[in-house]
């Protein structure tokens, strides 16, 4: 006897008692990318520390290694920014650590909700369901896209046509059908922008939907386990970056929801430069010790703030200054 379906209705409204804001479906396979591209990209293009994403290739391809049985993708999206400001007015002599890193880390506050749906979907319809937020081999925008969640932007990232991209993405692996196709795709919603592009302080954006990664500050200053290149503008990053998203106009006219868990820790919506260099590693636990920075390291992190602190001075010397070069 073939196994009762997920009921679309049903879904969508266990994810928003689940406090999700957005959700969506997708047959299992096949899986919505270009396998040599991805291959290639990931042979060709990744730096050593995102080697894991090559390492685990075949589960990326085939979702039934992850999940023997599995027939539908269920992606969900839960947005987190709010008023505070991006980068834009930072005094010099800060540094900037990105939204989805100045609060909690995001991982367990998501995969909260998000396992919560799975255990819906596993109770009501005796289904079993697999949820990851970023913590196992799936291809969270791909299949994000596929669901009719939002398009691939420019700037690589899963732009929703509600919350644009400021949006945590979670997937959730499931041995039923859903009773409904999936909800329709997203067209491209880029058109002639290139805002992000020019915006990128690295130009890392030169080929749309493909971020060069060895130019990209949210890998140097959030993944990179070595310090960033010499001639590397790091343009008062600290930890992560949101350039590309700040001046999205998907970004600029979304309703910001402010939820409580992702607003920013005291002493993180721009820290001064002068205390990340002065901590040691009592003050670097109870500054940054619950955000996705305690796992980069206080030397990491401060490797990169003496960076930003030199640059600073060099910009603020007058320009008569003989020793301005
Ligand atoms: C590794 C990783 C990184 C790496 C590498 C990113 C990358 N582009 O690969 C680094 C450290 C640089 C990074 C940075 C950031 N990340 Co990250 N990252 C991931 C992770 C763990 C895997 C991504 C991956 O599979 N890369 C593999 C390569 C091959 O993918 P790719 O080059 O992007 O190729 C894709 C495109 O080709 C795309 N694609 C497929 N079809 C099509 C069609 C079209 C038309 C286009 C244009 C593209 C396209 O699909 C391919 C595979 O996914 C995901 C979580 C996950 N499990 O998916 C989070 C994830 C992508 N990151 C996320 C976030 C929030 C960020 C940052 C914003 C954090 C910050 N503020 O600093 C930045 C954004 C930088 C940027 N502009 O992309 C979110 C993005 C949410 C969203 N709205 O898209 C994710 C989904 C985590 C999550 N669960 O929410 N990240
Ligand atoms: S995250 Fe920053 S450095 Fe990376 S592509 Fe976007 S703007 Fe450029
Ligand atoms: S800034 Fe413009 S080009 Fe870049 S992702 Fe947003 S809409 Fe697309």
């Amino acid at each position: 006897m073939t196994p009762d379906p997920i009921h679309a209705r049903t879904l969508r409204a266990m994810a928003a008692q689940a406090g999700l804001d957005a959700v969506g479906w997708a047959p299992s396979s096949p899986v919505p990318v270009d396998a040599e591209a991805l291959a290639r990209r990931v042979r060709d293009d990744m730096p050593p520390e995102l080697g894991y994403v090559g390492r685990r290739l075949a589960d990326r391809l085939e979702p039934s290694r992850l999940l023997p049985g599995v027939r539908t993708i269920v992606m969900s999206a839960l947005a987190y920014a709010g008023p505070a400001p991006g980068i834009e007015t930072m005094p010099a002599d800060c540094g900037y650590v990105s939204r989805f890193a100045w609060c909690r880390d995001y991982h367990e506050e998501v995969l909260r909700r998000v396992a919560d749906l799975a255990r819906g979907i596993e109770a009501h319809w005796g289904a079993r369901a697999r949820a990851y937020v970023d913590t196992g081999p799936v291809l969270e925008k791909a299949w994000s896209m596929a669901a009719g969640l939002g398009f691939i932007g420019r700037n690589g990232l899963l732009i929703t046509p509600r919350f644009g991209s400021f949006v945590f993405l979670g997937a959730i692996l499931v041995d039923r059908d859903v009773d409904e196709p999936a909800p329709p795709a997203v067209p491209d919603g880029c058109g002639t922008c290139t805002a992000c592009r020019d915006a990128c302080p690295t130009d890392a954006l030169q080929v749309p939907g493909c971020v060069a990664l060895d130019r990209c500050l949210a890998h140097w200053t959030v993944t990179a386990r070595t310090s960033p290149p010499p001639d590397l503008p790091l343009a008062g990053h600290l930890y992560g970056c949101d350039r590309c998203q700040d001046v999205c106009p998907w970004n600029r006219r979304a309703p910001r929801p402010d939820p409580p868990a992702f607003r920013p820790l005291p002493g993180l919506h721009y820290p001064m430069l002068q205390d990340v260099l002065d901590m040691d590693e009592d003050a670097f636990a109870r500054r940054f010790g619950a955000t996705p920075a305690a796992r980069r390291g206080r030397l990491a992190v401060q490797d990169v703030a003496a960076r930003l602190a030199s640059a600073a001075q060099t910009d603020a010397r007058p320009a008569d200054d003989p020793s301005a070069g």
